[in-house]
């Protein structure tokens, strides 16, 4: 069939939110200020430039701890249980030798990532760098070195940005208000609660992270859904204060283009500045922690595992296909979103090589296509079972993951401006038609050679 192409209506155009280049205010950096309640943190007061967010699409984390060496996952202690006692003996065995900086910046950069996550302390209350406020830290591990340090100073050399996950839950501390809280009441903790004296705690952790590091592209919270009053996953409301107007406000004024997130599972409280969403894209509420989320104006996010487990499990070889993966990085562009993608690095300290291998394709893939999805904005229509659109300037990017899924081979969209169209990674025309009175347009999918992971049409808008 010939192609027949007209003119339909040009529709009105959603344009993403330009940011504000306002000028920030700086405060001096002391652990004294950690101290004290520093001024309300909302977004609309700090700005930080978010458009390297915004452009970046995809980024690693990693989960690395000492529950590394157990293979079962970060919250083996919980789970099984260990009783804090016993668990924290783990301070004898974690050695990560093999860790190598520079292979993991390497990896990330080479899978087209643009931005590194790690758990600078998770769950279990285990401080990957040389802080001064716990004993329980990598110094005192047969390793003996910051590794914070070392991936902070390979991530400036190789120009890739830094951001720190931190975990508001603590199962080993005694002051963390575990009594009141979903999870470590196992841990073998009986000394009385010091919810004031953590709140100190941990802001003179975040100081530390702050002024010792460099710059720190973000700082994602987690854990604030231990305290939630109702027992479940989308409650707002916390059992606690969590002081996040100061903790946001430090934050904010160590380093006022550091990125606020916080995975709670809700919509976003002031003074953060991206919207987080766990293993569902944003709007999706499949892996049960986003009913209590509404998609906000601010930049998102989905975080996302590679196998099925975020900490190294030892018998998880559920590693996702290179497919899913990218058509997974696809989908949150399509909602205008970033992919942050684990990895849980082995107790020795290296990536494993099922994980390397498929982000080492992922980069392959994005060294063609990469222009499909970093700098987009969500496209005319929402992902669906076939496949997601993404867009930049007078172009959308149709990307059809499952052909085979679309009704009789044909596509029919309403595509507001559109004035033409063609296959990127498909051999041979693409067949369409454009009916000027609906402003729909019909994309014949049936009998061209689709690609196996994504098949991309190139729209050209008025
Ligand atoms: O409990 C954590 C979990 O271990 C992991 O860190 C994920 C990553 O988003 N967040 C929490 C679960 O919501």
């Amino acid at each position: 069939m010939k192609a027949i192409k007209l003119l339909v209506l040009a529709g009105a155009m959603m344009l993403s939110a330009t940011v504000s280049a306002e000028a920030k205010e700086v405060r001096a950096a002391t652990d004294e200020a950690a101290q004290e309640a520093v001024p309300a943190a909302t977004n609309e007061a700090t700005k930080p430039d978010t458009r390297w967010f915004r452009e970046a699409g995809f980024g690693m984390f990693v989960h690395f701890g000492p529950y590394a060496v157990l293979g079962s996952g970060e919250w083996v202690m919980e789970t099984r249980p260990i009783a804090r006692a016993q668990y924290m003996k783990l301070q004898d065995f974690f050695n990560p030798q093999a860790f190598d900086a520079a292979e993991w910046v390497g990896i990330a950069k080479r899978a087209g990532m643009k931005y590194i996550i790690i758990t600078s302390r998770h769950h279990d209350g285990f401080s990957m760098w040389d802080t001064a406020q716990s004993e329980w830290n990598i110094m005192n591990t047969p390793y003996g070195k910051d590794i914070l340090r070392r991936l902070a100073d390979e991530c400036r050399e190789q120009g890739i940005k830094l951001g720190f996950y931190y975990s508001l839950i603590d199962w080993t501390r005694d002051d963390y208000q575990w009594r009141t809280g979903r999870t470590g009441h196992r841990a073998g903790r009986t000394a009385p609660n010091d919810w004031e004296g953590y709140i100190g705690f941990m802001k003179r952790q975040i100081t530390e992270l702050l002024t010792d590091y460099g710059d720190v592209a973000v700082m994602w919270f987690d854990g604030h859904w231990d305290q939630n009053v109702s027992g479940t996953d989308d409650d707002p409301t916390s059992g606690v204060d969590w002081h996040y107007d100061e903790i946001y406000g430090l934050v904010h004024s160590l380093q006022p283009d550091c990125l606020v997130a916080n995975n709670h599972h809700t919509s976003p409280f002031p003074g953060e500045d991206y919207q987080v969403f766990e293993r569902d894209l944003p709007g999706e509420n499949k892996a049960g922690y986003s009913a209590g989320q509404q998609v906000s104006q601010l930049p998102l996010e989905t975080c996302e595992t590679i196998n099925g487990s975020w900490g190294y499990h030892i018998t998880d070889g559920s590693h996702k296909s290179v497919a899913q993966l990218v058509r997974r990085l696809v989908g949150a562009a399509g909602m205008g979103g970033n992919l942050l993608l684990n990895v849980g690095p082995m107790p020795d300290g290296r990536i494993d090589e099922g994980s390397a291998a498929r982000l080492a394709e992922m980069g392959e893939w994005l060294a063609r296509w990469g222009h499909t999805v970093y700098g987009t904005s969500a496209g005319f229509i929402k992902p669906q079972d076939w496949g997601a659109v993404t867009r930049k300037g007078d172009k959308y990017y149709i990307h059809i993951f499952d052909g085979a899924g679309v009704a009789n081979g044909a596509l029919a969209l309403k595509i507001p401006g559109f004035s033409g169209a063609k296959w990127l990674n498909v051999a041979g025309e693409l067949r369409y038609a454009a009916d000027r009175k609906t402003g729909y347009v019909t994309l014949v999918l049936d009998g061209a050679q689709l690609d196996p992971i994504d098949s991309i049409i190139e729209v050209t808008v008025k």
